[in-house]
């Protein structure tokens, strides 16, 4: 059932995110309690007009969906665990990063303690929050979800993903690994470029195009993992070999370190060993599970 009117809600935790949640909420009319570990973080967030509490029992005995955006997954048991007796009946959505069998520990915990919990994997920077471009991956309570869609709409695109609490951490950390290889790869060639007196700023001029080409081929690369048929490539594995090969040496002789590129080598590497050669370059996601 949708809200019917501004829902309150409690931030546990004032760091760059949760003040960047807290003042968005306080925005969008949501009457805001707000608690963080070291006094003085809610100063801001107070004079804007949500209410300070000077601890997390009385933070959430204000009432309303419970919002719990901490360092990790300790810090959230670190939080609730002594006010747990309080908790009954009530609503917690976690914002925080943690694994997905973190989340669904989590999601036990909850349970054992009567409290309703959606996990949230949060697809942006603080500055982002409530503006065009971010998004939270949500699962574990379609209730709550739904009640509150509204609210979580003021701070991104909200998609739900189901009712396993850690679906959406999976999701979070398999959009990050694409986005730490990413980035780190572009350290690497940044690296390689600068052995030649280029500055970064000129290779992301050529890396930003590239990389978008690049990124419009996952969905053939997707259809060919999902078919599990690797028999006709586009590309074989044996195609990229000299390719990756002639990577490690022009990185030896710029004096760039290996530790981007070795792993890839070794990817393909084995699989020709093992007689995949001809295989398409797609057949790798079996290589890694
Ligand atoms: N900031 C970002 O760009 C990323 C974007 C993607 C999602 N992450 C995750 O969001 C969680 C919060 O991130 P954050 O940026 O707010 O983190 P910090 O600024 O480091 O603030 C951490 C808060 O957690 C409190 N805290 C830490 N340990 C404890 C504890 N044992 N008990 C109670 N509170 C604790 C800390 O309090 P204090 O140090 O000020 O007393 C901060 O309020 C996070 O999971 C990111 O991975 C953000």
């Amino acid at each position: 059932m949708p809200e019917t009117q501004h829902t309150p809600v409690t931030i546990l935790g004032l760091g760059a995110m949760g003040q960047a949640i807290a003042a968005t909420l306080l925005r969008g009319g949501r009457p805001t309690t707000v608690w963080n570990r070291t006094a003085g973080k809610d100063a801001g967030l107070v004079a804007d007009g949500a209410t300070g509490a000077a601890s997390v029992a009385a933070a959430v005995e204000k009432g309303g969906l419970i919002i719990a955006v901490l360092s990790d997954h300790a810090s959230v048991h670190d939080t609730l665990d002594p006010i747990a007796g309080q908790l009954a009946g009530r609503q917690l959505l976690n914002l925080t990063s943690t694994a997905p069998e973190e989340a669904r520990e989590l999601a036990a915990w909850a349970a054992a303690h009567g409290v309703d919990y959606l996990d949230g994997g949060i697809m942006a920077v603080p500055a982002m929050i409530g503006r065009p471009g971010a998004s939270i991956l949500y699962s574990g309570s379609q209730t709550l979800f739904d009640e509150h869609r509204e609210t979580l709409e003021l701070l991104s695109v909200a998609d739900y993903f189901g009712a396993d609490a850690g679906l959406a951490s999976l999701y979070d950390f398999a959009l990050l690994s694409n986005m730490y290889a990413m980035f780190t790869g572009f350290f690497h060639g940044a690296a390689l470029l600068r052995s030649a007196g280029v500055s970064a700023s000129t290779f992301a001029e050529r890396a930003v195009p590239w990389v978008t080409a690049m990124a419009q081929l996952l969905p053939e690369y997707a259809r060919v993992v999902d078919s599990g048929d690797y028999t006709t490539p586009f590309q074989p594995l044996s195609f990229h070999k000299p390719s990756v090969d002639a990577i490690v040496r022009a990185s030896r002789d710029a004096g760039v370190a290996l530790d981007i590129v070795t792993p890839i080598k070794n990817l393909i590497d084995r699989q020709i060993a093992d007689g995949h050669g001809p295989l398409a370059f797609e057949r790798t996601v079996e290589e890694l599970g």
